[in-house]
């Protein structure tokens, strides 16, 4: 693998982790890895081909079957974990300019990444370490009765571009502290700190197998990692169209699978939390990191009789928001992830003028000469929306949002739950009792009362309806790396007695 940027050369080895081995892809394919924020080459990394994605799985069952991990004691597998973390707390700056370099996102950005990936893994390891088996009474002296959580076995691990690091850190993390063994892959358009992450599990000292690391094209590899009998449980974030694809090939094995696909947000506002702060973090909610997070308060809910005023004060602010390289520290918000990208949202946004959007501001590229060779896009609102239009149902990913009115509290419930999806949710009131009754009505996996964007490693994050099934983060982010087993101990052995035929 070839790397440009200098500083961060050490954190590389070549390109995939296969059975405690860096080796090169078994095809030679190599691909470049852009920084969007002027095309430039950041590294060319080795692409995994499908007998690559094979022999990980191959290297991951062997380490599960016959392997010491998921063996090895809960208080040595959390100490690996807590290794980790010291060492991600080590090269923080340099995995934050890897994934600024790669993703487009500004330096402080990515550096609460990794703030965030190293909370995941202390978080991990502490509940792993107090987990315990549980004893049942079944009402006989003479039986012991016990419950107990085992590693579900060899994990397929599949990431999306926006948050590398930190959304591959939700599955490994649970993943190693369940003592389970996997085959990770990152999005082809974003492996550089995922590869990083992975060299410092291998320094941590993670046995042979236990992770295994094969980045390439999810087309190419699809099928190899997902279409298998060899694999327990695979974890995918990522879009719609992708998850349900995988959950059809995983049927055919009966696979577990758990999947977050995204979601189209509402963000409600009603007229007594009208102000300059709620402005600020409907600004936040949908423009941070150009719109390209899962959770992204996309669709603005409003009370009628503020909308006009709201709407206004949220577009001049819009049109203030610096933009720039990620690693000019003077950038508030970076660049879309690709040109390709970039794209997508230029088409969904002509959809929302021919739809009868009206177009406050954005809605095209940024006329500063010195952005014209990253994949940048201006901060775009729609006003005048309705449920009806595409862009206000389907997931942009883009720094775009939708304006909504409402006359009744019941009206603003019935749009925010008018959505095929249900990742996020956000409500803005003073009213105590509506906020109560809003925050319980809306049918979202996480839901902001006066608040937008937070999470934390300790409660579960993940999406009703087709934002997908399964958590992660929390205890439940634990339990899916996990089976559970009910142990029933006769201590005084006699015949069962049922067919005493004299
Ligand atoms: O995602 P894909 P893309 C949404 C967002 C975005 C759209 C498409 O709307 O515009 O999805 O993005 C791997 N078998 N989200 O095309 O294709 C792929 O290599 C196995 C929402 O980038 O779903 C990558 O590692 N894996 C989202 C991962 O799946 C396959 C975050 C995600 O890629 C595969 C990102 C296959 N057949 C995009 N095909 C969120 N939920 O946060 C692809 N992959």
């Amino acid at each position: 693998m070839k790397l440009q940027d200098e500083s961060i050369g050490d954190l590389f080895d070549t390109g995939l982790f296969i059975d405690g081995t860096w080796v090169r892809s078994s095809s030679g394919d190599t691909r470049d890895c852009l920084n969007p924020a002027d095309g430039s080459v950041v590294a060319t990394v080795d692409e995994a081909a499908p007998e690559d994605a094979t022999r990980a799985i191959a290297a991951a069952r062997g380490a599960f079957d016959e392997g010491t991990w998921p063996r090895t004691p809960v208080a040595e597998r959390t100490a690996l974990l807590a290794t980790i973390a010291d060492l991600l707390e080590r090269d923080k700056e340099k995995l934050a300019r890897i994934e600024t370099l790669d993703t487009g996102k500004t330096l402080a950005e990515s550096r609460i990444d990794i703030d965030d990936v190293v909370s995941v893994c202390r978080y991990y390891a502490r509940l792993a370490a107090i987990e315990s088996d549980r004893l049942v009474d079944v009402g006989r002296p003479d039986v012991i009765s016990r419950v107990v959580h085992e590693p579900i076995g060899v994990c397929v691990l599949i990431a999306p571009w926006n948050y590398p690091l930190l959304q591959i850190s939700w599955k490994i993390a649970p993943a190693l502290a369940a003592g389970c063994t996997m085959v990770v892959k990152p999005s082809e358009v974003t492996p550089l700190s995922t590869i990083a992450f992975v060299k410092l599990i291998e320094e941590a000292g993670v046995p042979r197998g236990v992770v295994n690391l094969v980045q390439g094209s999810g087309a190419v590899l699809g099928s190899a990692l997902t279409d298998t009998p060899d694999v327990d449980f695979i974890s995918f974030t990522g879009g719609l169209v992708t998850g349900r694809v995988i959950l059809e090939t995983a049927a055919k094995h009966v696979t577990k699978v758990a999947v977050e696909l995204g979601g189209k947000n509402p963000h409600i506002v009603f007229a007594d939390a009208d102000g300059d702060d709620s402005v600020d973090q409907v600004l936040t909610g949908v423009f941070l990191h150009s719109g390209q997070v899962c959770s992204a308060g996309t669709r603005l809910i409003i009370e009628d009789s503020i909308a006009d005023r709201f709407v206004a004060a949220l577009a001049a602010r819009a049109e203030k928001i610096r933009m720039g390289d990620g690693l000019d520290p003077a950038s508030r918000t970076g660049p879309l992830v690709s040109m390709a990208h970039r794209e997508k949202i230029e088409r969904y946004v002509a959809l929302g003028v021919s739809e009868g959007a009206e177009l406050v501001t954005g809605g095209s590229r940024p006329p500063n000469p010195e952005l014209e060779r990253g994949s940048f896009y201006l901060p775009t609102i729609f006003d005048r929306c309705d449920r009806n239009m595409r862009i206000v149902r389907e997931e942009t990913f883009g720094p775009i949002l939708t304006v909504e009115r409402f006359t009744t509290e019941a009206e603003a419930l019935r749009l925010g739950n008018d959505t095929e999806y249900g990742l996020a949710a956000g409500v803005r009131t003073a009213d105590g009792a509506r906020g109560e009754r809003m925050v319980r009505g809306l049918r979202h996996g996480t839901v902001w009362l006066n608040d937008f964007g937070y999470y934390t490693a300790a409660a579960e994050w993940g999406g009703y309806k087709r934002s997908g099934n399964g958590r992660e983060l929390g205890p439940a982010g634990l339990s899916e790396y996990q089976e559970i087993k009910h142990i029933w101990h006769n201590t005084a052995p006699t015949a069962a007695g049922w067919f005493d035929n004299d």
